[in-house]
């Protein structure tokens, strides 16, 4: 069973999408084991997209996600990191799948909902850094054999 960080957006949450995003994933058979709701501080969200420190967009990414409160998540499930990123959609909106939440209720790469860690790596130390271990549930659903084989 693997575990993933899924994150929604201020955008998300401003949009009225939490809902929405969350039921998508839901009703993908993953399974929900963590979530709160953070404001950033410009401190944290640099840590978190630690990765992008010098990109010409990081300073409007820091602006972005510190705009207002996110939703941050852990989900787990079978190959649960592909499976939601191939649920969210490619990073530019205008180059994701019809079908895919960030083709279906986005239009910009700076305004893109939704982030995913992208490997397990990712999954491991952002799940690390939003989360402590009280805060991740471990559970069963009397659905899970029909969702898991
Ligand atoms: P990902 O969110 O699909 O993993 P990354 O390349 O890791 O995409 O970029 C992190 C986030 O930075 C993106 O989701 C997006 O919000 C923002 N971003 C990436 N590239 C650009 C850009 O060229 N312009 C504006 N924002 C960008
Ligand atoms: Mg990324």
């Amino acid at each position: 069973m693997e575990r993933t960080f899924i994150m929604i957006k201020p955008d998300g949450v401003q949009r009225g999408l939490v809902g929405e995003i969350i039921s998508r994933l839901e009703k993908r058979g993953l399974r929900l084991v963590g979530m709160k709701m953070m404001h950033l501080s410009r401190e944290f969200a640099t840590k978190h997209y630690a990765v992008h420190k010098g990109k010409p967009f990081f300073a409007g990414l820091l602006d972005y996600i510190t705009r207002g409160p996110v939703v941050a998540m852990v989900w787990e499930g079978t190959n649960a990191i592909e499976i939601a990123r191939r649920t969210m959609g490619a990073t530019n909106p205008a180059d994701a799948e019809p079908g895919t939440i960030r083709a279906d209720y986005a239009l910009e790469i700076g305004r893109n909902l939704i982030h995913g860690s992208d490997g397990a790596e990712t999954a491991a130390t952002e799940i690390a850094l939003w989360f402590s271990e009280e805060e991740i549930l471990s559970y069963e659903r009397s659905i899970d054999p029909w969702i898991y084989e």
